[in-house]
């Protein structure tokens, strides 16, 4: 059965990867090879196996599955714990080059819709399991150095224990909102998100991308190309958008009526 949303709603919760920008296969993957590569280590995670690896949310969390899985002796190293973290915050040196390079573009309809939201007042926030140096170097690198100001929350990383499918960054960022599910959009690329954003309570439209595209989005209100732009509309992928063609904020209020 579909809810009704009871009045105009008051804030959006925003993923990051896959969902702002197109960050995983030509940035994570990149940043975490270069990484291995300071190490001495002879792996690369090329782009099928990666998207293998997306199943596992968290930078830290996807090295030790890896280690697990293909190079098991590894993990006798002396204070595995560390060991991983070093790799990873090498990684993430790397990640934050390539974004401050420019190569990494905000997706369609991103900077409108955060640009919308803004003028009409409706809070924004980032809920992702990206650590938080990453996010706030892709909104300075798309939308300007003084772009972390406009979001009323960013949480991120290791904010919480457990990260998505698990609900918590997004209870987390609804509390520091001292908002109520209902009051709220997410917007995610994934099932992973998806699943978190709904055990939060949260309506979510999906924005596919390469790697999540087939995935398993029941239960998303809509499931979309992309955000849209004036003059290129989404293309509708599940869900019923009453004639929209790109998401905006009258689109948000009337999501799910
Ligand atoms: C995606 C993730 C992240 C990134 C890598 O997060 O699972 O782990 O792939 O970032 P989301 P870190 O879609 O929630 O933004 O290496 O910093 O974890
Ligand atoms: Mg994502």
């Amino acid at each position: 059965m579909e809810r009704i949303r009871d009045s105009k709603i008051s804030a959006v919760l925003f993923d990051v990867d896959g969902t702002l920008a197109d960050t995983e296969r030509d940035g994570h993957r990149l940043a975490f090879n270069a990484a291995f590569n300071d190490f001495g280590l002879a792996w690369h995670w090329n782009a099928a196996l990666y998207g293998e690896l997306l199943k596992i949310t968290g930078g830290k969390e996807r090295i030790r599955y890896y280690m697990e899985s293909y190079a098991p002796d590894k993990l006798k190293i002396n204070e595995l714990e560390n060991w991983i973290a070093n790799l990873h915050s090498t990684k993430t040196k790397h990640f934050v080059a390539l974004l401050k390079s420019g190569l990494i573009p905000l997706r369609p309809g991103v900077a409108r819709l955060i640009q919308e939201l803004r003028v009409a007042k409706i809070k924004i926030a980032i809920a992702t399991t990206t650590t938080p140096i990453n996010v706030i170097t892709l909104l300075k690198s798309t939308l300007g150095e003084n772009s972390p100001t406009w979001f009323d929350v960013i949480a991120a990383g290791d904010i919480v224990s457990k990260k998505k499918p698990a609900p918590d960054i997004y209870l987390w960022a609804l509390e520091r909102l001292g908002l109520l599910a209902h009051q709220c959009v997410a917007v995610e690329d994934s099932e992973c998100g998806l699943r978190a954003a709904l055990a939060a309570g949260l309506d979510t439209i999906v924005t596919v991308s390469d790697y999540t595209e087939k995935q398993n989005f029941n239960g998303a209100s809509v499931v979309l190309s992309d955000l849209g732009e004036p003059l290129k509309p989404f293309t509708v992928l599940s869900g019923n958008i009453h004639g929209g063609k790109l998401v905006d904020v009258k689109m948000l209020n009337n999501l799910n009526i």
